[in-house]
């Protein structure tokens, strides 16, 4: 096990290819939307991360704060104490393990990469903080950009727009724009359209429809649709750990769009859904 994807080293330096990284969710929180609470306790989640670099994640993310619809912001004290123990845990047991931080604050971020993380995953686009930017820009290291209407607390109340294809096209055009004019290496951003951040239905699945607009800004583009309530609404899976085999769906589909990161919380259905995929769309490489 232990594969590599080919578009990140273990430096955590991005390369340009068409390999697909499957970054595993480590959600350190009591009120995730599908996992809260299941690995709140550090050993718990370490044992989780190793499972799934077993299962061959790329990348691991760890989040200390939910962002789901109508969660309420943690403070980025208790934010650390959450995220900052399991990534030395992690790193203890796995030093190679890639991990990114799933954080809008700058903070978190810096105490984070002190710890060993070398990603940043940002979903306001370094809105949220005004001194991420210049950390990412010192650290060099990759940073996921998402596109997000409004705030969790209301974000799914009436999400509205007049295209949202080219709305969230743009939004992301201008945020890597931003983040370069601030210094961070072009090759360090990775894009995200947000799928389920203050988006309907409709809105998820004509941006799915729709990645080549994302994937021809010319970044890395990565999707996060593990799990997601539309899912559920599509297939009448109630329970969000079940919703696999629609996740599934969605990689498969955004890979042969040109996506190459997946966030996922199944990494080993992932994993060979897009073993398979890569082997139909290019090269059977074993
Ligand atoms: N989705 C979630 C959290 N972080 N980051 C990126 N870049 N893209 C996403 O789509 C994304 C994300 C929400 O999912 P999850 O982490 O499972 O839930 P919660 O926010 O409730 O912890």
């Amino acid at each position: 096990m232990g594969r590599t994807a080919r578009n990140i080293d273990r430096a955590g330096t991005l390369h340009k290819g068409p390999g697909p990284a499957v970054v595993g969710i480590l959600n350190v929180t009591p009120d995730s939307f599908s996992d809260g609470g299941d690995f709140l306790d550090p050993d718990a989640a370490a044992e989780h991360a190793v499972v799934m670099l077993d299962e061959g994640a790329e990348i691991l993310d760890v989040g200390g704060e939910s962002t789901r619809p109508g969660s309420d912001p943690v403070s980025q004290e208790e934010e650390i104490r959450r995220v900052v123990p399991v990534l030395e845990r992690i790193l203890a047991l796995r030093p190679e393990a890639v991990v990114s931080v799933d954080t809008y604050r700058a903070g978190t971020a810096t105490a984070a990469l002190e710890a060993g993380a070398r990603l940043i995953n940002d979903v306001t686009a370094l809105r949220g903080d005004p001194r991420m930017a210049t950390v990412v820009k010192e650290a060099a290291c990759p940073v996921i950009l998402m596109h997000r209407q409004g705030e969790p607390k209301t974000m799914q109340k009436e999400p509205h727009y007049e295209d949202v294809v080219r709305e969230v096209r743009d939004f992301l055009a201008e945020r890597a724009e931003y983040a370069v004019a601030a210094g961070v290496r072009p090759e360090n951003v990775i894009l995200d359209p947000g799928i389920g951040f203050g988006k309907n239905l409709e809105h998820n699945l004509a941006l799915l429809r729709n990645l080549d607009a994302v994937v021809d800004l010319g970044f890395p583009v990565l999707i996060g649709a593990s799990r997601k309530t539309f899912i559920g609404r599509i297939t009448g899976v109630q329970e969000a750990r079940e919703r696999v085999f629609g996740t599934v769906a969605t990689t498969v589909l955004a890979y042969q769009q040109g996506a190459t990161f997946f966030r996922v919380h199944d990494v080993r259905a992932n994993r060979e859904a897009l073993a398979v995929a890569e082997s139909v769309l290019h090269v059977f490489r074993r």
